[in-house]
């Protein structure tokens, strides 16, 4: 490999003296102005990890629902999953090394991993709306000409239209073709097929608000309206065109304030949902009569996906394995309504889709989702094959309806990443096909009320956790005093961890009450200020 080159052009792209990073929750995440020597370090890398698969890998510029003045990147995987965590230690590496120790650390990761240097590589790049994103995914691409690989830049995407093209690009177009075109295409032909498998044909009018975050996620919606062809209408608000982006608006905003978006006026029925700056999560939410706000997070989506398509499996009468998967950030009651009332196995995995996704994988339907509405369902390869041979031969009517209806629903979810649009699709089916209301969506089951805070310290790091993150280990005295004060309210739960992708530690907690949970938070919240090296002033009752 030509390090020569590497060294020159690197120096275009030089490391700030003494800046580390860390390849976080969902990659590198930090202020903007500190990335371009990471950018072109992460070009570097997918190549190597592209010559490694023989595949094309994606790298994508976002910063996700961050600040504005943030960026990040994450790589994509093969299939369209998430980087392989033996390689987010190697883009650690290679994020914080000296200009001169890179062609080391280059070497030491093609010896570990047997890279063929002579094999070609493949990157395709995309980015979202913020304003350095420009720029920064130009430094990505010079870090993969640096090493004379194959780029493709795809411009202004979504992370989930990144993700979707990655794998189609590497199953030879069985996924769908790999372009953004070709997204657009497959995602509403399954929803028109879908849709007009409901008892109205589908004709009926369906209105969505939406709440774009001023993000790329409002952009590419703008431009797939025109494939949707009236089967749906969309009403898009925070669309980038005046608003600064994630600011007072976003799925972030909304499921973290538990409040519709600054300046929205809500009429009572009419159904809202929010994107996040990269439009990989979505959360719903409306107004009842008496002004009160509601919620649909993803938990609520779960719930109402796997509602849908244990329905579906009844219908066509296969005994395929289904799961849902979860985080300890999951509300109890959504927990309690899947295990108890419908009889789906749950599991709690750590934070970060990765992990949700990795289980999600062990069964024949994998529904996860994160409670801040990023998520999707994964199917196996013997679901899909057995469901769609059913589709076409099976000589039951019903069940071949059924069966199509299956398949319909395979083809419009983005199986790569959680993908907003596509899930905002697939809500909108599901709820013209069960013939279902936001109201009585909401009214499955009832949320314990929570609350969300973070606290600031100066190591995050001295927080350990075990059980999936529902525990600490360190510091010392810490889980036995929120142990104490969960023993205080009723119903309740509480926990803390260290962010993945801002300098914080999470404070999470649930109640009978929004007063109590409110008051647990606060109380936890002081306890880590406490015991975990809390800066600036003790947190404040809310
Ligand atoms: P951190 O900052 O590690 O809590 C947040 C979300 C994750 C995940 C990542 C990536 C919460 C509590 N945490 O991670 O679920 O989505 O961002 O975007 O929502
Ligand atoms: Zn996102």
């Amino acid at each position: 490999m030509d390090f020569d080159s590497v060294k020159r052009l690197s120096a275009c792209h030089s490391k700030p003296a003494g800046l580390l990073l860390q390849y976080g929750t969902a990659g590198f995440r930090t202020k903007a102005e500190y990335l371009d020597h990471v950018m072109f370090r992460m070009g570097l890398l997918a190549v190597l990890r592209s010559k490694q698969r023989r595949s094309a890998i994606g790298v994508m510029v976002t910063a996700s629902h961050n600040p504005e003045e943030d960026n990040g990147v994450k790589l994509v995987d093969p299939m369209g999953e998430m980087l392989a965590p033996a390689w987010e230690e190697y883009a650690t590496c290679l994020a914080n090394a000296e200009e001169l120790e890179m062609p080391f650390v280059l070497t030491d990761i093609v010896h570990k991993e047997s890279v063929d240097v002579n094999q070609k590589a493949f990157v395709a790049v995309g980015r979202d709306t913020r304003p350095s994103s420009e720029n920064l995914a130009q430094a990505v691409i010079d870090g993969v000409t640096a090493l004379g690989a194959q780029c493709q830049d795809y411009g202004l995407v979504t992370t989930p239209q990144l993700h979707y093209i990655i794998c189609c690009r590497n199953t030879e177009g069985r996924y769908g073709t790999a372009t953004v075109e070709g997204y657009y295409q497959k995602l509403s032909k399954a929803f028109a097929d879908l849709t007009k498998q409901a008892a109205s044909g589908g004709d009926s009018y369906q209105c969505v608000n939406v709440d774009g975050a001023n993000g790329i996620g409002a952009l590419k919606l703008k431009e797939m309206e025109h494939y949707l062809q009236k089967r749906l209408s969309v009403q898009l608000f925070n669309d980038g065109t005046n608003g600064k982006l994630n600011h007072l608006c976003g799925a972030d905003y909304v499921k973290v304030q538990q409040k519709p978006p600054h300046g929205m006026e809500m009429k009572p029925a009419e159904r809202w949902c929010s994107f996040d700056g990269d439009a990989d999560r979505i959360v719903y939410y409306f107004n009842d009569g008496a002004g009160h706000f509601h919620l649909l997070d993803g938990d609520k989506i779960a719930t109402l996906i796997s509602t849908f398509l244990k329905e579906l499996l009844v219908k066509v009468d296969l005994s395929l394995k289904m799961a849902v998967v979860q985080t300890a950030y999951a509300n109890g009651s959504s927990t309690r309504y899947l295990e108890d009332t419908m009889k789906v196995p749950v599991y709690c995995t750590k934070t970060g889709v990765k992990h949700l996704h990795h289980k999600a994988q062990e069964f024949d339907i994998g529904v996860y989702f994160e409670a801040n509405g990023h998520g999707t369902v994964l199917f196996s390869k013997t679901a899909e094959e057995t469901v769609r041979q059913m589709a076409n031969e099976e000589a039951d009517a019903k069940k071949r309806e059924a069966a199509k209806m299956f398949a319909n629903t395979i083809d419009l979810i983005n199986q790569t990443v959680g993908d907003a649009i596509s899930d905002m699709l697939i809500i909108e089916a599901i709820l013209l096909l069960k013939n279902m209301s936001v109201q009585q969506w909401d009214a499955i089951y009832t949320d314990l009320p929570n609350r969300q805070l973070k606290v600031k310290v100066a190591d995050r790091r001295v927080i350990d956790t075990t059980d999936a993150e529902r525990r600490t280990v360190t510091p010392p005295g810490l889980q036995e005093k929120i142990d104490d004060l969960v023993k205080q309210y009723k119903l309740s739960r509480a926990f803390v961890r260290p962010s993945g992708t801002e300098d914080v530690v999470r404070v999470y907690a649930e109640a009978d009450t929004q007063e109590n949970a409110d008051a647990l938070a606060q109380a936890v919240s002081v306890a880590v200020y406490h015991l975990a090296g809390g800066v600036g002033e003790e947190p404040a009752p809310l």
